[in-house]
Formats: C-alpha cells, sequence, structure tokens
C-alpha cells in the first residue's frame, strides 16, 4: 500500500529530492562525502582504492537516480518487458563504463585531479564482476548495454556467484586455479534487497487430488526450502536516462542454525548445520561449450528459474490484467537451454497454483519464451537423468512427461506409423536411466528457436534440430547474428581511437549507430589520417607491451606484428594448432642467415585463455605453449624475430588492454565448430586484421569488409564429415609440415617429450578429430601472405581502416533491435525525470 502523503509531506520530497548534478563541483562535493561518511577515512589516510571506492559511491549515486526513474517510468507505462534470462553475465568493470555512459568522464577525471587521484589509477583498482565463462555470458553483457542505450524496458534475470570464474596462474608453464572471491569488499554496483526474499521448493513429494470442479489437481508438499534474496545491478544506457536491472540471486538457508539445538547449548553443531547447508549460488561452474552432470548445477538452474518466474509472475499480476495477456505483457528469452526449466515452472504456475486448463496455459507459455541456441557440440548438449530430476523436482519431472506426451501425439499425427521420428524428437532419451533432453524442451516450449550467425543457424536446421525443421516448418528457426557494443569494445578501451573517429566524422553519433563507421572509408587515401591512424595503434601496442612485461616479465617490441589469439582453450578452438604453428616458424627463422632474417617480419605470438579445470588435454596446450615460449623467447640467435607470450588470466578488462594492441588476430576453429565467436568483431572494430576459418561470423565480417582485408583459409563446413570419416577408417598421412614440427616436440627440443605425448596423441590415435593435418598447409600459406601483407606498411593501414569502417552490422544494438521487432515485438519507453530526483 503506498502511504497517502499530504500537501507538505509531497513538498518536502519534492524540495529535498535527491537531485544529484553532474558538474565538477558537485562531484567532488559527492567524493569527499563519500571519504568521510561512506568510507569513515580523512584526506590523511586515503589510498587509491579508497579513492577508488569514493567514486564508485559518487557514480552509483547518479545510477541509482537514473535506476529510479526508470523503474517508475516502467512501472507506470507498463509497457511489455523483456526478460533475459541467463545463467552467466560477464559484465568486467563497470566505474568506466558507467562515467562514459552517464556522460560524467570529464567532470569526474578532472574533479578527482584536483584532489589529488590520476582517473587510470582509480579505474585500475575495480575488480572484474567476472560472473561467466566467455563468449555466451560476454554477450549477455553486451545485449544488456544495447538494451539500455535502445530504452527498451528489459530486465535481465541470473545468479550472484559469491565465486566468479576462477583466477588463472601460471606454474612451472601449467594453469593452476584459484578461488575467485571478488566480493571481498563491498560491491558499490549491486543494491541488496534484503526485503525481496523468495523460497524455492525442492525434493518432496506430489499428491493428487480432485477438487469441488471434478478436476484433478497436484500439490508439491513436504518440500525442502532454499531461499533467493535479490541483488539489483543498474545497467546505464549511452546518452539516455534509460537505467536498466539485472537482479542477481543469492542463496540462503531458510533457517540460519536451528534455535532448539542453540538452545539445548549444542551451539557449535547447530551452526555447522548452517555452514553444511549446501550453498547454491556459492561457485559458477568454469566449463564453457561442455555439460557437467553435476547436481548442484541442476539445483541452481532451478532455484534461478524459480525466483525469476515468481518475480515476473508477480510483476505481471500487478496490473490485474487476464492470464490471456500475459505473452503480450512478457516476452522471456532463454539464453542457451540453462533457464529451460522456466518453461516448465510457468507451466507448473499456471495449472498447479493458477488453475488454469492445460491447454490454456501451454498456449500461454509458448507465445512467451523463445531459444537462442548458442552451440552444435554434442558434449554441450544439455541433458540430466530422469531419476535426479524427479527426486529434486518431482512435479516437474511429471510436468515434462506430461509436455511430451501431448508433444508426441501431435508428431504422431503428423508421421502416422513413423516410430523412429518420435523416439528421435522425443523429450526423453530412453536410455537407462532415462534422460530429459534440455534442448528438445526447449523448442517444444518456445514460439521462436534461433542460432547466432548465418553458418550456424543454417547447421541447426540441418544437423541437430534436422528432424523439428521437418515437425514444425522452418518458419520457428531463425538467425540472429550476434554483436559487441561498441561503447564498451571501442569508446571505452580504445579512447584514441574513439578520439580520431569522432573527430573526423564530426560527431559521437557514430557510438549509437554503427553504420556511420563508413564515413571513415573516404579517408582511406589521405596519408596523414592513415598516419595518425597507425599512430594510434602504435600506442595501444606499447600499452600492452607494457601490460606483458607486467604480467610476464617478457619485453616486446611494439614495432613487431602483434599477432593474438586470446579466447578460452578450447580443442576446437585449435590453440594447439596455432603453437605448432609458431614451432614451425621458428625452425624456419632458425635456418635462415642473418641477411634473409633481417628481411622477415618480426612478430610477437600472443596467447590468453582459461582451460576448464578439468580438461586435461587444454591444459597441456597451455604447458606447450609456455614451454615452446621459453625456448624461443632465450634463443638470441634468432635475433627477436619471434617472441611467444602467454598472458595469464585473460579476462575482460585484459582484453579491453590486448584487443585495440592487434595487428592480426586468430579465430581459426574447425569449420562448423565455433557458433559465432565475438571477439573477432572487436579485433575488427579496432582496425586488427582477421586470420581465420571460413566459421561463425568470421564469414559475415569476411561479407562485410571484403577478401582484401582479411586471410581466410581451411576446409569448408561442408567437408567436415567426409574428412572425419576418412581419419577414422584410412591411414590418411599427417601432412610433412606438421609431421616435421611434430618430431621436433618429440625430440625433447621442447622439454621432456613424454608430457606432451597425450596431446601429440590426438593427431594420431585421436583420428585427428578437429582435422589439423587437413588444414595445415593452408594454415601456413596463410600466415605466409599475412607476412607479405604486413611489410607493405602504407597497405596495411588501409586494410585497417577499410575493416573497422565496415563494422556497423557487428554492433549489439543491430542484433537487439533484430530481437526486439521480430521475437519479443517490444517497444522502446523514454524514461522522464522524476520530480523526486
Ligand atoms: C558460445 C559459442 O561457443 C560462441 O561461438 C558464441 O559466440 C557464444 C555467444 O553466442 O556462445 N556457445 C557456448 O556455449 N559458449 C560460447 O561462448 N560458452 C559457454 O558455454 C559458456
Amino acid at each position: 500500500e503506498q502511504a497517502k502523503w499530504s500537501k507538505e509531506t509531497l513538498a518536502l520530497w519534492e524540495k529535498y529530492g535527491v537531485g544529484e548534478s553532474d558538474d565538477k563541483e558537485a562531484i567532488q562535493k559527492s567524493f569527499i562525502r563519500h571519504v568521510t561518511t561512506t568510507l569513515a577515512r580523512s584526506m590523511f589516510n586515503i589510498d587509491n582504492f579508497s579513492a577508488y571506492q569514493a567514486t564508485a559511491h559518487t557514480v552509483r549515486d547518479r545510477l541509482i537516480q537514473r535506476w529510479n526513474d526508470t523503474q517508475q517510468t516502467h512501472t507506470e507505462v507498463d509497457p511489455k518487458r523483456v526478460y533475459y534470462l541467463s545463467l552467466e553475465f560477464l559484465l568486467g568493470r563497470s566505474l568506466d563504463n558507467a562515467l562514459l555512459n552517464l556522460g560524467l568522464k570529464e567532470s569526474c577525471g578532472e574533479g578527482v585531479k584536483e584532489l589529488g587521484f590520476r582517473m587510470e589509477d582509480i579505474l585500475d583498482q575495480e575488480v572484474d564482476a567476472a560472473l561467466g565463462n566467455g563468449g555466451l555470458g560476454r554477450l549477455a553483457a553486451c545485449y544488456m548495454d544495447s538494451l539500455a542505450t535502445l530504452d527498451y524496458p528489459a530486465w535481465g534475470y541470473g545468479l550472484r556467484y559469491t565465486y566468479g570464474i576462477f583466477q588463472q596462474r601460471l606454474k612451472d608453464g601449467y594453469q593452476v586455479e584459484f578461488p575467485d572471491y571478488w566480493l571481498n569488499f563491498d560491491n558499490p554496483w549491486e543494491i541488496p534487497r534484503l526485503d525481496i526474499v523468495i523460497d524455492v521448493k525442492f525434493c518432496g513429494s506430489v499428491s493428487r487430488y480432485t477438487d469441488e470442479q471434478e478436476r484433478v489437481r497436484h500439490v508439491w508438499e513436504g518440500t525442502e526450502i532454499v531461499q533467493a534474496i535479490a541483488y539489483d545491478v543498474p545497467i546505464p544506457g549511452y546518452g539516455t536516462k534509460n537505467c536498466i536491472n539485472i537482479r542477481l540471486w543469492s542463496s540462503k538457508p531458510e533457517r540460519q542454525f536451528d534455535l532448539n539445538r542453540f538452545n539445548e547449548g549444542q551451539y557449535e553443531q547447530a551452526v555447522q548445520e548452517q555452514m553444511k547447508a549446501e550453498n547454491i549460488t556459492a561457485v559458477l561452474y568454469p566449463n564453457d561449450n561442455h555439460m557437467v552432470g553435476k547436481e548442484l548445477r541442476l539445483k541452481q538452474q532451478y532455484f534461478w528459474v524459480a525466483a525469476s518466474l515468481h518475480d515476473i509472475v508477480r510483476r505481471f499480476k500487478k496490473s490485474q490484467r487476464l492470464w490471456t495477456e500475459f505473452p503480450n505483457q512478457v516476452a522471456i528469452q532463454l539464453n542457451d537451454t540453462h533457464p529451460t526449466l522456466a518453461i516448465v515452472e510457468l507451466q507448473r504456475i499456471l495449472v498447479d497454483l493458477e488453475g488454469l486448463d492445460w491447454d490454456d496455459a501451454w498456449g500461454i507459455v509458448t507465445r512467451t519464451f523463445a531459444f537462442t541456441n548458442h552451440t552444435i557440440l554434442p558434449e554441450a548438449m544439455e541433458r540430466w537423468p530422469v531419476p535426479m530430476v524427479s527426486y529434486l523436482l518431482p512435479r516437474h519431472m511429471q510436468i515434462i512427461f506430461d509436455i511430451n506426451l501431448f508433444f508426441l501425439q501431435k508428431v504422431e499425427k503428423a508421421y502416422p506409423k513413423d516410430r523412429d521420428i518420435l523416439a528421435k524428437l522425443s523429450i526423453i532419451e530412453e536410455s537407462s536411466p532415462q534422460f530429459v533432453r534440455m534442448a528438445h524442451l526447449a523448442i517444444v516450449g518456445s514460439h521462436r528457436v534461433n542460432g547466432v550467425a548465418e553458418l550456424h543457424s543454417s547447421l541447426i536446421k540441418t544437423t541437430i534440430f534436422k528432424d523439428f525443421v521437418g515437425f514444425y516448418g522452418d518458419k520457428k528457426f531463425e538467425n540472429k547474428t550476434n554483436g559487441i557494443t561498441p561503447r564498451r569494445w571501442l569508446h571505452q578501451a580504445n579512447p584514441k581511437l574513439s578520439d580520431l573517429i569522432t573527430e573526423t566524422l564530426g560527431n559521437k553519433d557514430w557510438l549509437k549507430n554503427l553504420y556511420l563507421l563508413k564515413g571513415l572509408e573516404k579517408c582511406v587515401n589521405k596519408k596523414d589520417f592513415r598516419k595518425r591512424w597507425v599512430d594510434v595503434k602504435h600506442s595501444n601496442k606499447a600499452r600492452l607491451a607494457k601490460y606483458i612485461e607486467k604480467s610476464t616479465g617478457i619485453i616486446v617490441n611494439p614495432n613487431a606484428l602483434f599477432d593474438v589469439q586470446v579466447k578460452r582453450i578450447h580443442e576446437y578452438k585449435r590453440q594447439f594448432m596455432n603453437i605448432l604453428s609458431v614451432i614451425h616458424r621458428y625452425n624456419a627463422l632458425k635456418k635462415m642467415d642473418t641477411k634473409e632474417r633481417k628481411k622477415s617480419v618480426p612478430r610477437v605470438v600472443i596467447f590468453g585463455g582459461k582451460a576448464a579445470p578439468g580438461y586435461y588435454i587444454a591444459k597441456l596446450v597451455i604447458k606447450l605453449i609456455n614451454s615452446v615460449a621459453e625456448v624461443v623467447n632465450k634463443d638470441i640467435s634468432i635475433d627477436d624475430t619471434l617472441k611467444v607470450v602467454f598472458i595469464p588470466d585473460y579476462n575482460v578488462s585484459v582484453a579491453e588492454i590486448i584487443i585495440p594492441a592487434s595487428d592480426i588476430s586468430q579465430h581459426i576453429s574447425t569449420a562448423g565448430t565455433e557458433a559465432s565467436g565475438t571477439s573477432n568483431m572487436k579485433f575488427v572494430l579496432n582496425g586488427g586484421l582477421i586470420l581465420g576459418t571460413v566459421d561463425g561470423a568470421n564469414i559475415e565480417i569476411h561479407e562485410e569488409i571484403g577478401d582484401e582485408n582479411i586471410f581466410m583459409f581451411g576446409h569448408l563446413a561442408d567437408r567436415i564429415d567426409d574428412l572425419r570419416h576418412a581419419h577414422r577408417y584410412r591411414n590418411v598421412p599427417m601432412d610433412p609440415a606438421l609431421q616435421a614440427v611434430v618430431n621436433d616436440i618429440e625430440s625433447g627440443h621442447f622439454g621432456d617429450s613424454r608430457i606432451f605425448a597425450p596431446l601429440i596423441n590426438t593427431l594420431t590415435h585421436g583420428k585427428d578429430y578437429y582435422l589439423i593435418s587437413d588444414d595445415f598447409e593452408s594454415y601456413l600459406n596463410a600466415q605466409i601472405l599475412v607476412d607479405e601483407a604486413y611489410k607493405d606498411q602504407e597497405g596495411w593501414s588501409k586494410k585497417s581502416i577499410l575493416c573497422a569502417a565496415n563494422m556497423g552490422k557487428f554492433s549489439s544494438d543491430r542484433a537487439i533491435k533484430e530481437y526486439a521487432n521480430q521475437i519479443w515485438n517490444i517497444e522502446p519507453v523514454l524514461v522522464e525525470t522524476k520530480q523526486c530526483s
């Protein structure tokens, strides 16, 4: 119940409403107030970290005003909203992003400078919010930025993990993992909503009864309860008042501790029980493109989905609309299959709790949900054992069986007497034990299914979801090519290039309409413009060289070609092929005489990325890279023409330093395996060229920037099956250049060769599943073309400019508008500034 204020009270609220202003003096006032009151420090006792905290709180005050205005406007307008359900949000740092999006960068920069601090030092104090593994989680973060910037009424829902993705350190060239306890200090970027507590049930049993209208009803009872507490993370749009919300749930046991035991004097035991109570949101699962069937992970998924749906339904019910209106007010996007239980949970709410008919409920459910698939790798497909689901969520398991029954009845009608198709389409895999196929459930429960790049979206229609296309027709399946936010990935990460672009185009409009970068094309023949462009790249390379020295001790020359491959370490991404080609290059350089070597292009080959802690082969790849680096970097006989670097603990804020500094980046997955890739877009947007395979979004980048500005190689996706088949059933001889490199490793040139035997084995006994041998020659040839092109520095600078100029399509703004118009059917809402703020 809203209190009924008197006139006088209202006047007071309006008179003293927060109304923080954005000028330098106001910022300085806030800063000092936070130092003294929030932090309880004085001007004589404040280090860079405290200065960061005070700055963060100063910005937070202004963020929260916008957040309040936005939520109030949305409550009044009550538009259709979109809810983006993602188990990962890889946000990285927030301060610089908030300063830029709110337009406070200058006033705040000058403000803190006059108070004795450097903004760079302050920004560098922040720890990343690393609640994600890689591309999928970072995509969710870019999409939130675009939703906010484009004024959409949107919310994200996720989990507030106590530990984000592990920190990676290197010991003797091996990866070792350390916990990422990112909440060690107060987190100014969240608003704890300790009053928003939702009970989430687990286990128990289901009983049936017949109600007054002779209808069979189900009650889920005898459950255990875990509480979900809301933490809200404001996401400001760029150059708009719109500030949207990501609501992250944190779990806590229902009772703090057993009071009876406490009173009986068994204090210790009581506390122990409480500590044992499994903390569902303790840790992010560190696997990328790989499913691990842990019960705790399934618990995480349901905990998150149940709390989020409860919240969404509660918000809808406030408007007192009919249930049939639900899909006109609510769109829910499933980021991969992780939140698929939301489909079942909404059906349960509608049927068991709200008393709707099954069919009416199911119509509402399927009109509400849409599902994005992010991979076709078989090992990533989520399947949960039926006994596990039955135990944790007995009522949901019944509902899944019913959904499947009604679905298969329709299939049977469409394909009479075809038993085969029933087994193929079924949500239940008939093995022992049985499994629930989450992708099938997601397709059946959604009105739209999309892939994340053109090739990927057509591949899902011909491979993993082929039979569904046969049944539903292909209208249900579409493409939404991924995008990235130019605010973080150019404006923030590469301020010098951003300034040059703004100066050249005459304004900052390109930050909201990336197609305007096309205007750079006309400058490509201006020598002085090219020089300025190249100078920016050089200074970014110098910045990276400094970072490399600080983090690895290796000194690299910013005039060398910087060749970068940073992403999760995975066999399908083929970092192994990259390091094998580095060995090939090293051997070639050693064979040259000094004169010849002088003519070759010096290279710094830079790697970065985490391997899942249980992924043995990926960890061996890291070890091999470091072993090769050790030999190459100390070999003075090659005159610094080659350096190899593994940058530890690759994360969002490290990416912001690496990406603007790259000359060439490698996106070299086996064709058909990388659904999209998104860092490829970031590199090209920053004037870096791509060396890549005909895979994922590389293909569409190629289409946009043209043949001359990209180095593509390797077999095409439609050849992969045959090539694999050949390795499996015939003795395909290894590519000779590859064989030479393998021999070199086996001779012990890079340390005890026994260490690497399992890795080498993937090429031989493993039948070279990722086709390194098949692509090796073409890869080496492409590398030669890169070297040749780099020798022509003027030509290279033109390519670099044309790359960035043609990246308009890859803004996440374009992607989000497509989702909004073609799937969610939502409209922007302009946020008004409210009187009280
Ligand atoms: C991924 C794909 O591998 C990437 O190619 C794609 O760009 C992103 C975003 O669509 O999605 N699919 C996937 O499962 N992960 C991706 O990064 N990662 C995780 O599993 C966390």
